[in-house]
């Protein structure tokens, strides 16, 4: 194990204030300053990603990778054991108190199940001792079932019976691992849960198999105990040209048909958001409004470019309306918290650039935390939203919630009363509102 992978960053990366011209400082993110009654370490809950920041070389299809991995070296399970070192300096030096991991990201895969599992295990063992060592806490796990040939017609969703047992061989270890690791929850992204082609596929019956293994999952969490709540993932296509969990609207209806409700929340990327043509806003909104709020995969994606880019959130209308909707659900009340399911651009080749796209990520989200308090503590927009729907608080409107009209009752009511106009809806006053907090 070499002595650091970070020699650049001397010390953990402290906050400066906006005065500051130390790149290697924070300009917003006070992890002790309270907003609303809670740290902004509190609030925010930051979490760094296993796969992009220590495994993702930056190949994309058309050349192989081309950053500087230092901790890449040795055997298999060597270069597994100095990546888990370097992950730990990495999370330490940007002051990050949580991390993310798929089981293939930190072990290698062996050619038995059973060698596979016992090298999960070694490098679980480690992860552990780094996190006594360092207080760095497990925001979630989740496994990966979709890189593997053996899940290249998807994992439950696989017309093959045997591909079922293996995709649920992984997620059971998987879930024992972050349970060993104190996992605040578990994460389930349908990678290949889709399909390529009406043309071969039955679509029901994929999508009962993929209810029926998630529910699968659910009594074996019982099984063992596991406290956390389990997460969906919503991704519309990539790489699949059709997700079965395309949004957070469908992952919703799902769960109920399969009963499920009680047991999920979900995982909501920005940049699989704006996939399924929402912004990252409607489908965080969503979450709130149907207790679906679980984690957030905080990342951003090219609006010119139709796949999943996975770049840092420097966006702060992104991230301040965002974090308008977490506080308003209280916070992340599940146990999650933000994610960087992001990655440096290609010709972002040094360890460094990874340290400079999580501070201007931390910065952007610690700007939306301070925007989105003032539009809370300010109440405007609330008012502006309860205002408009006031006229079901009394008379006919009262009546049609509290299920007391009937269509006889309302076309009575219509008749009696002629609709001048109907109030305008200022968005462009509020859009400079909004702009006045930014
Ligand atoms: C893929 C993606 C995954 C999940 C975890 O688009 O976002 O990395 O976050 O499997
Ligand atoms: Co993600």
């Amino acid at each position: 194990m070499s002595a650091t992978y970070f020699p650049d960053v001397k010390g953990p990366i402290a906050y400066e204030g906006t005065d500051s011209k130390n790149p290697l400082s924070f300009k917003h993110y006070d992890a002790n300053a309270v907003v609303m009654g809670k740290t902004m370490k509190e609030h925010l809950r930051f979490a760094g990603c296993y796969w992009h920041s220590m495994r993702g070389a930056g190949a994309d299809p058309f050349g192989p990778g081309t950053r500087i991995m230092p901790w890449e070296d040795g055997s298999e399970m060597e270069a597994a054991e100095n990546t888990m070192h370097a992950m730990f300096e990495f999370l330490s030096k940007l002051t990050l108190p949580y991390w993310c991991f798929h089981d293939r990201d930190i072990a290698p895969e062996a050619k038995t199940l059973t060698q596979t599992n016992k090298n999960l295990d070694q490098i679980v063992a480690l992860a552990k001792k780094k996190q006594d060592e360092t207080g760095i806490e497990l925001l979630w796990g989740t496994t990966n079932a979709f890189s593997n040939p053996r899940f290249m017609s998807g994992a439950s969703t696989s017309p093959s019976a045997d591909v079922f047992a293996h995709a649920a061989a992984q997620v059971k270890k998987a879930m024992e691992c972050t349970q060993e690791l104190g996992g605040s929850g578990y994460v389930f992204w349908g990678g290949r849960e889709g399909y390529e082609t009406l043309l071969n596929t039955d679509l029901k019956r994929e999508m009962d198999h993929l209810g029926l293994f998630l529910n699968l999952a659910v009594d074996y969490k019982k099984k063992i105990g596991f406290k956390g709540p389990f997460w969906i993932e919503p991704k519309p296509k990539e790489p699949t040209k059709h997700q079965y969990d395309f949004d957070a609207g469908s992952c919703h209806a799902f769960l109920q048909k399969y009963g499920l409700m009680e047991h999920f929340g979900l995982n909501i990327e920005a940049n699989h958001a704006t996939l399924a043509g929402h912004t990252f806003h409607h489908e965080i909104k969503y979450c709130v409004d149907n207790g679906l709020l679980g984690s957030i995969d905080a990342n951003a994606g090219d609006l010119l470019l139709g796949w999943d880019t996975d770049q840092f959130p420097m966006n702060l209308y992104d991230t301040a309306l965002v974090m308008y909707e977490v506080l308003r659900n209280g916070g992340f009340t599940q146990g999650g918290g933000l994610n960087f399911d992001a990655k440096v651009r290609r010709q972002s080749t040094d360890p460094i650039d990874l340290v400079y796209a999580h501070i201007g990520g931390m910065d952007a989200f610690a700007r939306g935390l301070k925007i989105a308090a003032k539009m809370h503590e300010d109440g405007a927009f609330a008012k502006v939203v309860k205002d408009r729907y006031s006229s079901f608080d009394s008379g006919i409107g009262a009546d049609i919630e509290s299920g007391k009209a009937d269509f006889e009752s309302l076309a009575a009511h219509a008749e009696k009363t002629n609709i001048e106009r109907v109030p305008s809806g200022r968005q462009e006053l509020l859009e400079n509102m909004l702009n006045d907090y930014l």
